[in-house]
């Protein structure tokens, strides 16, 4: 049973502040602090009432009492009372953050009452595996600065390693390599990094590909595992809506749909790209379509297109939009709600990437999450302590288990 509830302010990763909230069930307290993301999908649910962090902490204050006294191992239940008192679509009265640390918060407290861990509360009767870690070697968009790569994130994936260690260092040894190839091109490169821990060179798309295509096969010879590359385009963030053009303002260039498509399929074979999230904005549910059906063995995933939420998940799964979804928690803004879209994902024979906020806490909570929904990744960075409180949550997790097995990609 939920018997208190604290809350404040606290700052996230960025230096901006987020809700951090206390929830104590049957003695023992649950925290939790909502991320934050940078590039952000249309239909999320918003973070803060419009009147900013601080209303959005006093009507917190205001409407707790009303979930003094709910069971809290009721994680549906939860979710829907706080839909109830929020009354909006998308928690724009309460905040998505606020329903974010609120559930989080609970599910903590509870499991921690039960004396279990938090992914065995959410999936009880789970064979539990180790989702593939996606790290960010180098960031672009708007989790950088304006020299570095119009594209958002080139993410590596050991998809050939055994177990999480074998995957954690491989996913360290390219970042670092990244860096002494960035350092061969560019002999001042300061070492700068972006929101997500990746390496910001002052390069376009086209060499950043060179770079980490590169780095990746020297890490893959050495340790003899096969290392994969992918992008998280984040396109809704430079496509131009009057123009109908996806302006690659760094580049220079500007692609219509078709060519971007064009442009997505060349990356595919040229570096052997195997994931690609949101390589078409938000709306686009027919160019995700097209595109799935041109390729095979490649995850095609949706984030800003489905936004965690069940009922654009099964929009497009009816006719074929991508073949994975990211699952982001405050993107839907409960648990709950997060919990109901991976069990469609996995009616929908959706692949599921589990993932942070470019703004995000040192909460360790992801990896507790990625493991109950049966993730086939986890997309959490690869360096800075939010985005190592998860990977190293994962090795934890793994000792605990006694050797997790990997859980079986399509590549
Ligand atoms: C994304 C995320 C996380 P943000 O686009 O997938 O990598 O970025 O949190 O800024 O939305
Ligand atoms: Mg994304």
């Amino acid at each position: 049973m939920i018997e208190s509830i604290k809350a404040r302010i606290c700052y996230d990763s960025r230096g901006d502040e987020s809700i951090e909230v206390d929830v104590k069930v049957d003695g023992v307290v649950g925290r939790a602090c909502a991320p934050k993301g940078a590039s952000v999908g249309r239909r999320e649910a918003v973070n803060f009432n419009p009147a900013g962090v601080e209303a959005t902490l006093r009507l917190l204050f205001e409407y707790s009492p009303k979930l003094i006294g709910l069971d809290s191992s009721d994680i549906q239940l939860l979710s829907q009372v706080l839909r109830e008192i929020d009354g909006t679509e998308n928690f724009s009265r309460i905040g998505g953050a606020a329903a974010y640390a609120i559930t989080v918060a609970t599910a903590e407290a509870t499991a921690k009452a039960k004396g279990i861990p938090l992914y065995k509360l959410l999936s009880p009767e789970g064979d539990y595996s180790m989702p593939y870690p996606l790290g960010n070697v180098l960031c672009g968009g708007k989790h950088a600065g304006r020299g570095a790569p119009d594209i958002q994130e080139f993410l590596v994936c050991p998809v050939g390693a055994k177990s999480i260690k074998e995957a954690l260092k491989a996913n360290m040894m390219v970042h670092k390599e990244v860096r002494k190839q960035i350092e061969k091109k560019d002999p001042y490169f300061t070492g700068g990094k972006g929101d997500e821990g990746g390496w910001t060179p002052h390069v376009k798309d086209e060499e950043a590909f060179e770079l980490v295509s590169s780095s990746l096969k020297m890490v893959s010879d050495a340790l003899g595992i096969d290392i994969r590359l992918g992008n998280d385009f984040a396109s809704s963030s430079f496509w131009d809506d009057d123009k109908k053009m996806y302006v690659y303002s760094r580049a220079g260039v500007e692609r219509s749909p078709g060519e971007q498509l064009e442009f997505i399929m060349d990356l595919v074979k040229k570096y052997n790209l195997f994931y690609l999230e949101d390589p078409f904005q938000e709306e686009a549910y027919d160019e995700f379509v097209e595109l799935t059906k041109k390729l095979r063995g490649v995850y095609i995933v949706g984030d800003d297109l489905f936004v965690t939420n069940t009922s654009r998940l099964l929009k497009g799964a009816k006719i074929g939009a991508g073949n994975a979804a990211i699952l982001k928690v405050n993107q839907v803004g409960t648990l709950g709600d997060a919990i109901e879209f991976a069990a469609s994902a996995r009616e929908c024979k959706y692949a599921l990437i589990t993932s942070h906020r470019s703004g995000d806490s040192t909460d360790v909570h992801l990896a507790h999450i990625a493991i109950a929904t049966q993730s086939e990744m986890i997309k959490c960075g690869i360096v800075g302590g939010e985005r190592l409180s998860k990977l190293n949550e994962l090795l934890r997790i793994d000792e605990e288990i006694g050797g997790c097995y990997m859980i079986g990609l399509e590549v």
